[in-house]
């Protein structure tokens, strides 16, 4: 029978501290075996630990229905204004544990498998990640669903249900190797198919003019179905749940008889395929931006059908249009879902006979939009002719919005003056392309950057002449990450020592974590605290032997870098530096080096062929570096594969320092950075995103800094410096560089990064070199901070109590009182 008894407790469950009740072990206990039985089909003596999973995961979802219904059903009856989140990514990770958590019942339901003869812990690991989304702009989608739910804001997330999520990264030979992802394949437990909530979405076809009135039908030319699957996210104590809606594409016609029986069974399901690639797959963002058509097929489908959806339930319920944005709140995150403004235009026009001048308003009041990234080239841009083709109606649209705007403009006080052509939807300048971002700016009331600086740069750059003529319609919302996933549930030790320190409240409140500070000089605290890191360090050891082969010294700093690869996030300054420290040891092996673990995880896309080799190169070095009897037991380098939501999830717990050292001016915000300093890593980081805040809380004493700010940067670039000045002006660096352009750290190929080496002499874009130096010395603060141990875990426990205002709590309720214009239902007991 069973496949893995239990022969430990579950630490989560001591964690709670609260005692567990007999009667609900009970009820579980008989809620799992039922499913075993009546929705798997099968008895207790042949079940799978997969489907214990699903039992289990069946069984706390009717805990959350309940709670479900009740949202959804008093936010009904009270006609309260509700957000809609939409979002072309979910990262959500795993959901058992989570939900377990929010719902308390962590401990009853290790208990009740316990008795069972399972172990919760072992089956939790066998739940799929979620993965659906590419990094940050996706996770902070996830962690907003869990917070809305939790500060008692009314949402329905809308996205898509792909298929295959981001794909799984294996490293074959030191290489990206990339595997198609199949998180469905054992189904998923957690989802509500409605196949009743069904909408047309049109493509395509033609638009006429029926009348001098004006009024316009679009005929499209193909028509899919979007089906809704609807999953609750349960909030903290479960007083809440939000829903996440996402939408498959199904073909009207599944099947066309008439080609089959002519034989051509290709044909028959051509229709279907075509329709259904929609929610096939998702795309990987960050190279370059997807410019195909069927990226944009997924932008309009998910979001026509989260508009139409909204639209019927608010005309079911007030049978007006006209109060819509009083009771919705639509949010854009990013560009992706930016058609909606068009969407909501057709909507309100064509379907429900609005005037113009009555829906343009209802629109603006309705929408927001979130702006995650400045990079010129990540801006998306639509070809006017595709957008012609595939959407003509919208296209239309677009260009009477255009119009009045820009006319509105012209005749306003200095209009005459003013530079239309930066202004416009329509970049005239590359080909004829519509502007997503000026589309989502001009058709939302308010647009927000994810981190202080962020926001200004909109201001200052990108959104610099939109922002001219709507001053105070950008604002500043800086990130926040869940507390629940990020430090209750990753960190239960550390949870644990600050509930009793700062009282069991944080879990309620987590700004109560300031009251650390005033202990975080105590040398029984830094002990505790130093313990149970070390704890989370041996169990993330056990995953890098297992991942790696690596064995690796539980004692080393662990410093780590975990994070999409990409140029501006610089990966590569970290591993030229260690390539530095290594060449340092090397030299004078009886220094009284700290010994440092290097840790990275991250995937590249797969066409961004720098990136690749980025990875490529920390995995040759490591090769190298691990091997090295002279510098062994003072520097390893790994680089774990595959990272996702969950790796991240025992890698930060253990992470000493945390490396945040994108070019400044290029990362939003980040929000790893602030999972780190929340379970007390400390950050050596660049004047970027949301690093700036992390180091006006926790104080500059807190947290390394170094490198160009912004300024600098822009400066740089301006004026730059010729890179061999550079190099020659800055110790060390020439050595590296000439190492690895000359092979000898891919023996076999020693070519393998001229290429690489090349780019960064021939243009330090990403100020790699530029910042180097000041790297290197960041990195030698961080070792003299290392060896004083208390002054360590000082920095360490103050970074923790600082920075609960990094909650995703604060960051809802800053959108709910400045953007959305809905009460939060559970303010923070201050
Ligand atoms: C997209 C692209 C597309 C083509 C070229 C390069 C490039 C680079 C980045 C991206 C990602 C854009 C959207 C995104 O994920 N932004 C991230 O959003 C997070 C949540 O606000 C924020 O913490 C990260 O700093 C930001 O990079």
């Amino acid at each position: 029978m069973g496949f893995c008894r239990v022969n430990e407790t579950s630490l989560k469950a001591q964690a709670t501290g609260t005692p567990i009740s007999a009667g609900l072990v009970e009820q579980l206990k008989a809620e799992i075996v039922r499913k075993l039985a009546y929705s798997l089909g099968k008895n207790p003596t042949v079940a799978q630990a997969h489907d214990w999973l699903t039992a289990g995961i069946l069984a706390a979802r009717d805990h959350m229905v309940d709670v479900w219904h009740r949202t959804t059903r008093e936010s009904y009856e009270t006609g309260r204004k509700r957000v809609y989140y939409l979002s072309l990514e979910f990262l959500i990770g795993r959901s058992f544990a989570d939900a377990l958590n929010n719902l308390g019942l962590t401990g009853p339901m290790a208990q009740a498998m316990r008795e069972l003869g399972v172990d919760l812990n072992a089956i939790e690991t066998l739940e799929p990640d979620a993965a659906l989304g590419n990094g940050g702009l996706g996770r902070l989608a996830a962690c907003y669903m869990e917070a809305m739910a939790s500060t008692g804001v009314p949402a329905l997330g809308y996205g898509i249900r792909y298929d295959h999520g981001l794909f799984k990264q294996r490293i074959d030979g030191g290489k990206q190797v990339e595997v198609p992802e199949d998180w469905l394949s054992f189904r998923n437990p957690w989802e509500f198919e409605r196949r009743e909530s069904a909408y047309k979405i049109g493509f395509g076809g033609t638009v006429v003019s029926t009348d001098t009135a004006g009024e316009v039908v679009w005929t499209p030319g193909e028509t899919v179905f979007a089906v809704a699957y609807d999953t609750p996210i349960i909030g903290w104590r479960g007083r809440d749940a939000t829903t996440l809606r996402l939408w498959r594409a199904r073909a009207m016609h599944p099947l066309s008889l008439d080609a089959f029986n002519q034989g051509d069974l290709v044909g028959a399901v051509a229709e279907r395929n075509r329709a259904e690639a929609i929610s096939k797959v998702l795309y990987p963002n960050d190279s370059t931006p997807a410019g195909q058509e069927l990226r944009l097929r997924q932008e309009f489908f998910f979001t026509s059908a989260s508009l139409q959806d909204l639209v019927r339930r608010h005309y079911r319920q007030f049978g007006t249009l006209t109060t819509l944005p009083d009771k919705v709140a639509i949010q854009l995150n990013d560009t992706h879902p930016a058609l909606a403004v068009a969407e909501l235009m057709r909507l309100l026009i064509d379907q429900h006979g609005l005037q113009w001048e009555e829906a343009w308003p209802l629109t603006q009041a309705a929408i927001s939009y979130t702006n995650h990234t400045l990079l010129p080239e990540a801006l998306e841009t639509w070809p006017v002719a595709l957008m012609e083709r595939l959407l003509p109606r919208h296209m239309q649209i677009i260009f009477g919005i255009n119009a009045r705007f820009l006319d509105g403009v012209r005749r306003a006080p200095g209009g005459d003056t003013a530079d239309l052509s930066k202004l416009s939807i329509i970049d005239e300048s590359h080909g004829r392309r519509v502007r997503m971002a000026h589309l989502a700016f001009v058709g939302s009331h308010a647009v927000n950057g994810v981190s202080a600086l962020h926001s200004n740069l909109m201001q200052e750059t990108v959104f610099a002449p939109l922002n001219a003529i709507f001053p105070g319609r950008i604002t500043n919302v800086t990130n926040g990450i869940t507390p629940r996933r990020w430090l209750l549930g990753a960190n239960p030790g550390l949870t644990q020592l600050v509930s009793e320190v700062c009282g069991e409240d944080i879990s309620d409140d987590i700004e109560k974590i300031r009251g650390l500070a005033a202990h975080a000089g105590d040398a029984s605290v830094q002990e505790r605290a130093a313990a149970i890191r070390g704890e989370n360090k041996r169990k993330l050891a056990q995953i890098i032997r297992q991942e790696t082969g690596v064995v690796v010294d539980p004692s080393a700093l662990f410093d780590v870098q975990i994070k999409r690869i990409h140029e501006y996030k610089r990966q590569l300054l970290n591993i030229l530096e260690t390539i530095a420290l290594y060449d340092a040891m090397r030299s004078e092996p009886y220094r009284d080096w700290a010994p440092r673990l290097k840790i990275f995880a991250g995937k590249a896309a797969s066409n961004y062929g720098t990136a690749k080799s980025i990875i490529n190169l920390i995995n040759d070095v490591a090769a190298v570096v691990n091997n090295d009897i002279t510098t062994r037991d003072r520097l390893k380098v790994v680089f774990l594969p595959n990272y996702n939501v969950s790796l991240a999830e025992v890698i930060i717990p253990a992470a000493d320092l945390s490396e945040q050292i994108s070019t400044a001016g290029m990362e939003a915000s980040g929000t790893g950075n602030m999972k780190f300093a929340l379970n007390g890593a400390i950050t050596i980081g660049t004047l970027d995103g949301a690093n700036i805040e992390i180091g006006e809380r926790v104080g500059e004493k807190n947290i390394v800094i170094f490198g160009k700010t912004a300024e600098q940067v822009e400066e740089a670039r301006r004026n730059p410096r010729p890179t061999h000045e550079v190099i020659e002006a800055t110790p060390h660096l020439e050595g590296v560089l000439d190492a690895v352009a000359g092979g000898s750290y891919s023996p076999r190929e020693p070519g393998r990064y001229a290429g690489l080496v090349d780019g960064l002499r021939t243009n330090d874009w990403f100020m790699v070199l530029n910042d180097f130096e000041s790297y290197r010395l960041a990195q030698r603060r961080v070792d003299a901070l290392w060896a004083d141990q208390s002054t360590w875990w000082k920095m360490s426990l103050t970074n923790t109590a600082h920075c609960g205002w990094f909650s995703a709590d604060r960051a809802i309720r800053e959108y709910a009182e400045r953007i959305w214009h809905v009460p939060a239902g559970y303010a923070a007991k201050a």
